[in-house]
């Protein structure tokens, strides 16, 4: 980027620009990546600054707009930041955070910043890669304002009025030619901003799409007590409310909110400082370790027991809802994702925390003790049961061929990165599928009927279906703790269902089944969506598909009259047909499932797969078109 002396800049300011020079030549470095994720990734980094202003006690509200001309706006009433001079570069501080990369962390908010990890590469990251950036500030009775142009300074800093307020407002608008996804999806953002308002309770983020007028407005004073509600909000929990500890010393602060329900899956979210650490962290063993001590100390105590048995992690793992949240001042994120939280004195203090806390909620509710060891012990008879079933699974598969199931027609190719595996409703299509598909890295594995409702059945009775067995072999995975995707044998794992009610069930029961069961398969991008057309167009010789009425309606008028076919399964086009539109990779769409966000993830399958009707039927209703973008 070249700067023009019209600006009236010196040298030591250009210096300051090579650096964002140097995010706005290799921009991954900073923000993982210039799609769709790296974009959102711009808005929760200007956020994160308004959130820290928040932890710090000066921020209430956080506003987030998206504007039409593909611009967005992150406001808050904090303390604005500061405009003086900054003695060290004699120029005004605004201009030093906005335009020095990693310059905010010289501007902590008393003397420690809360941000770290995935975000806190500072908002001169976001500066380098839009094409102008806007800075406005409340504070010390005047509002100010600085224009920056790809990162560079394009006015001083102007004083437009008087005001009584204070916060800061960064409007800015990502560079067309850095990103390939320009477009702000209003859920994303939401989801985070959710979780935000979760995490931080009594703070009010607003986020408002100019381009739909939608508004979604987030503000939980019960936290994570509102947060664990909300991810049980289906379920039929096993105690009311959720139990709810927390501890605040020297500047660290521990939150553990917790719930049972009555399914078998687990759902804990943790966190370090809003940061969502997947991959766990010394909190998470914390917390993990008093579970079980507490419940197994209650259990034994009240004779519940016997003396020698012993309820594990995994069994206190069935129907639990959890949120851990710590906030600490010098977070250390590890892991192949750095979402792994490493400072190891927080294992101990969050473990203590929950033994103690937890150990009193006991002996106060002993009826919410009682039903949550019932719970563990039924959990530990059933761990046993499914241990056999699973050595039934391995003696059954040495008795087909090779060990693959004999209703999978497997293709030659052995190396998995080039292999597709379709798995396909009923016989016929199947049939259709084996003879059109290209037998080199195409393999076919035909589904009968409905597959076992996953969400409502624990994974012993999974294990004893005969379709998921089939299945699970001829992934080659393995499943649940053995799950291995080094042992995938595709990584193409397609679902074509007929474009019907029964094919969206299915397509939905067996998302429900890699969601719950094998979810680095979705998290990995290998599980895809076939679209087969709805319709064939007929003109002469002429033959044209349509994916969608709209197509239909476009084709109809480019070619005028035609005979229209409405396909009602993948069972009425013949193998020529399915290999032309659906199957060979030059003219087939696939669509990838993708996991952005595990909470709503969850909520959907919950509300979609599980045993209480009501929600279901509301939620179809109020969300379909956002069940259809993921089912798709
Ligand atoms: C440094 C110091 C102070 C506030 C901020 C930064 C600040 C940064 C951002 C970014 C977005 N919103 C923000 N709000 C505040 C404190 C200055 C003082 O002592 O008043």
């Amino acid at each position: 980027m070249v700067l023009t002396n019209s600006t009236g800049y010196d040298a030591s300011h250009i210096q300051v620009l090579e650096g964002l020079e140097a995010v706005r030549r290799r921009p991954a470095m900073y923000i993982g990546a210039t799609d769709s994720a790296g974009l959102h990734h711009l808005v929760f980094e200007v956020v994160d600054n308004s959130i820290d202003e928040a932890m710090a006690g000066y921020c209430t509200e956080i506003d987030v707009a998206i504007h039409n001309d593909g611009s967005l706006t992150v406001r808050d009433n904090g303390r604005g930041i500061p405009v003086e001079n900054h003695p060290q570069y004699n120029r005004p501080a605004l201009e030093i955070v906005m335009t020095v990369l990693h310059a905010g962390g010289k501007f902590d908010h008393d003397s420690y910043s809360f941000s770290g990890g995935l975000h806190g590469v500072g908002v001169s990251v976001v500066n380098g890669l839009s094409e102008w950036l806007e800075a406005e500030i409340r504070r010390d009775g005047k509002i100010y304002r600085q224009r920056y142009e790809h990162g560079g300074v394009a006015s001083d800093i102007e004083i437009l009025g008087d005001t009584q307020e204070t916060g800061t407002i960064v409007t800015f608008k990502p560079e067309s030619a850095i990103f390939e996804d320009l477009e702000f999806n209003l859920e994303v953002l939401s989801a985070r901003m959710r979780e935000l308002a979760f995490l931080n309770s009594g703070l009010k983020i607003c986020i408002k799409d100019e381009r739909t007028e939608k508004e979604n407005t987030f503000q939980y004073y019960g936290g994570i007590v509102s947060f664990v509600e909300y991810l049980s909000s289906n379920k039929e929990t096993l105690h009311k409310p959720p139990i709810y500890l927390m501890q605040s010393r020297n500047g660290t602060q521990l939150e553990v909110a917790l719930q049972y329900n009555n399914t078998y899956n687990e759902n804990i979210f943790s966190y370090a400082n809003n940061i969502n650490t997947r991959e766990g962290g010394t909190h998470l063993m914390g917390f993990r370790a008093a579970l079980t001590r507490t419940v197994n100390d209650f259990a034994k105590a009240n004779k519940v027991l016997k003396e020698d048995a012993k309820l594990t992690g995994d069994d206190l793992k069935e129907g639990l809802v959890a949120i851990v949240s710590v906030k600490l001042p010098e977070p250390q994120f590890e892991g192949q994702t750095k979402t792994k939280l490493g400072n190891s004195d927080i294992r101990g203090q969050v473990e203590s925390m929950v033994y103690q806390g937890l150990a009193e909620h006991f002996e106060e509710n002993p009826q919410v003790a009682f039903a949550i060891v019932e719970k563990a012990i039924e959990a530990l008879r059933a761990r046993e049961a499914a241990r056999k079933a699973k050595e039934l699974t391995r003696r059954k598969n040495a008795l087909t061929s090779g060990g693959l199931p004999g209703k999978l027609a497997d293709c030659s190719e052995k190396d998995p990165s080039k292999c597709e595996i379709y798995l396909v409703e009923g016989e016929s299509a199947g049939g259709s599928a084996k003879q059109g598909r290209n037998r080199h890295f195409q393999a076919i594995l035909p589904l009968r009927g409905k597959i076992l409702n996953v969400e409502k059945a624990r994974l012993d009775k999974i294990l004893k279906n005969v379709e998921i067995r089939n299945l699970i072999v001829a992934l080659g995975t393995g499943i649940g703790d053995d799950f291995d995707i080094q042992k995938a044998r595709y990584h193409k794992i397609v679902i074509m269902t007929d474009a019907d009610v029964d094919g969206s069930h299915i397509r939905t029961l067996l998302l429900t089944f890699f969601y719950r069961y094998m979810k680095p398969l979705i998290e990995t991008g290998y599980i895809y969506i076939a679209q087969p057309p709805l319709y064939q167009v007929r003109k002469g010789k002429q033959v044209n598909y349509a994916y969608s009425n709209n197509e239909l309606n476009e084709l109809l008028k480019s070619i005028g009259k035609a005979a229209v076919q409405r396909y009602k399964g993948l069972g009425e086009m013949n193998p020529e047909q399915l290999w032309d539109t659906t199957m060979n990779p030059e003219n087939r769409t696939f669509s990838k499932v993708t996991l952005e966000d595990a909470v709503e993830a969850d909520r959907i399958f919950t509300i979609l797969m599980g045993d209480q009707v009501e929600p279901r039927r509301e939620f179809i209703e109020t969300h379909a078109r956002y069940v259809r973008n993921l089912d798709i």
